[in-house]
Formats: structure tokens, sequence, C-alpha cells
């Protein structure tokens, strides 16, 4: 009996990551939220040894510091597919401008990336080095929330 139902939770697996793997827009959306949620750890990393909330290590900040522009390096707009917009799917919360604007789209996610490239090395020597390079990152971030993300 028991070997039924250790069947059967292994099989019910598969199938419910199945479904996902048959939806592109379910599976980019995904993608997605995962490739923000790890920003948002490590920004959280950096914003909190910023404010004092975390004892600095420098190790720690420049590895959340180089996570942060390893991350840039992922061609993230090649993820915001056909029918994944906020006018779409309704766990998107991605504007329909990023389409019809996609090169601003792509020079927004570029400045992520410009602001990431000296950040591992920026954060390093001391707390008051990770403040500024926060600064950085964050307006980076808001630039494009601004024009392409829906407010929560
Ligand atoms: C973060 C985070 C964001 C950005 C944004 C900057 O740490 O999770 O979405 O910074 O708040 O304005």
């Amino acid at each position: 009996m028991r070997l039924i139902f250790t069947a059967a939770a292994l099989a019910a697996v598969p199938l419910a990551s199945l479904a996902q793997d048959n939806d592109p827009v379910a599976q980019a959306i995904e993608a997605r939220h995962g490739f923000y949620q790890m920003l948002a750890i490590n920004m959280g990393t950096l914003s909190g040894m910023a404010k004092g909330d975390v004892a600095y290590d420098e190790t720690t900040a420049s590895r959340a510091a180089a996570n942060i522009e390893a991350l840039t390096r992922y061609d993230l707009p090649s993820l915001f597919i056909e029918g994944s917009s906020s006018a779409d799917a309704q766990d998107s919360a991605a504007r329909p401008g990023i389409w019809s604007d996609p090169d601003d789209f792509a020079a927004k996610f570029d400045g992520l990336r410009q602001a990431a490239a000296d950040a591992p090395d920026a954060v390093k020597g001391g707390a008051e080095n990770v403040g500024p390079a926060v600064q950085k990152l964050g307006g980076a971030c808001k630039a494009c929330h601004d024009d392409y993300r829906e407010k929560s």
C-alpha cells in the first residue's frame, strides 16, 4: 500500500511541472519572478548593510554585488515574450510599453548592467561604500520600474 502512495506522489510531481513546461507564457513569467527575486535578495543584503541593519562584511557585500552583476549578464528582455504583459496575464506586472518600446526597455536593463559592473569592487573597503553602490543600483531599478512595472 505504501508503495502505491509513494508511486502516486512521485507521479504527481512531474505532472505538475509538465503543465508549466507546456505553457511558455507561464514559464517566462515564473522565470522573471525568480530573476527579480534573486535581484531583490541580493539588493536586500546590500541595503541592510547600507542602513546599518546588518553588520558590514566585505566578502558578503562583494558576493551580493557580484550576484547582481552576474544576473545583469542574463538576457532578461528575452523572457518578455508575446502574451506575457499585464494586459494578457493576471500574474504579470509587465506593462505593455515593454512591447511597444522594446529598445528603450532594453536600454533600461542595460542601465542596470552598467550600474552593476563595478559594484563588486565598489562595496569593498567599508560600510560607507555600500550606500552609494545601493543608490546607483536602486536608481537603475527604479528607472525601469517607473515606466514598465505596474504599480502594486
Ligand atoms: C530593491 C528592490 C527593488 C528596487 C527598487 C528601487 O531593492 O527590490 O525593486 O530596489 O525598490 O527603487
